[in-house]
């Protein structure tokens, strides 16, 4: 899969050279460039902002070096993602989708966003999605871009080492993941539920599940069918 993440902190994404992720780029299944946004303005002062239209604080990113920036990284293919909280929310089936498309292109807002004309013009010849990662406000895309190319990187055949160890996980079945533990079989008085030591491995696996169950009706009853709105 190839990735662009255009920003105008590039070195944000430098923490992209390490781990899986890191790995995955070392063996050719992941091609990530963070692109530094300001080398798509053409004025001494290298300017991406502007006072908003309207009136109102903060300021707007202005379209010029977006548009320039774009047209030199899209592909016909490529799926252009805009990290916004005003966007659909990212969950592991947004993940999913993503990690079988061959091309994303990230355009990292900061400030107030970016001008409105961008993301309409790109919509008349690509997929645009504006996607937030929750409920709640971060100075800029770059955090949420980073969040999504890990999600979305690990989902990818051959990042992740043990593939079973990719379905077990919280979120995958609509539930949260069970408690895990490993040895010592005792530490600081507490044992370790005896059914994981028991070897019935049906015993397990309802195990596990009721705990799954269990957490997510106390943690987050709105992931469960019965759920208002669900
Ligand atoms: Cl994608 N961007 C910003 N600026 N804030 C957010 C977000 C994105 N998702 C949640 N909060």
């Amino acid at each position: 899969m190839r990735v662009d993440i255009v920003t105008i902190f590039p070195t944000f994404f430098d923490v992209l050279d390490i781990s899986l992720i890191g790995k995955a780029r070392g063996s050719g299944l992941l091609d990530i460039r963070a692109h530094d946004l300001r080398d798509w303005t053409h004025d001494r002062h290298r300017t991406v902002d502007d006072t908003p239209y309207g009136g109102g604080a903060g300021m707007v990113m202005k379209p010029e070096p977006w548009g320039e920036a774009l047209d030199a990284l899209l592909t016909p293919e490529a799926v252009l993602i805009v990290p916004s909280p005003a966007g659909e929310v990212f969950t592991q089936p947004t993940a999913r989708e993503l990690s079988a498309e061959a091309h994303l292109v990230f355009a990292c807002g900061r400030y107030e966003g970016i001008d409105q004309r961008v993301i309409d013009h790109y919509a008349q010849s690509h997929r645009v999605r504006l996607i937030s990662l929750g409920d709640y406000v971060l100075n800029g895309g770059e955090v949420a871009a980073m969040a999504m190319v890990e999600a979305v990187s690990r989902l990818i055949p051959g990042v992740v080492g043990n593939p079973a160890s990719l379905v077990e996980e919280s979120h995958e079945d609509g539930l949260l993941e069970y408690p895990s533990y490993t040895k010592p079989a005792q530490w600081r008085g507490e044992d370790v539920p005896p059914v994981l030591l028991s070897g019935n491995h049906g015993a397990i696996a309802q195990w596990r599940r009721d705990r799954s169950l269990e957490r997510t009706e106390r943690v987050r009853p709105d992931l469960l069918p019965e759920a208002p709105g669900a």
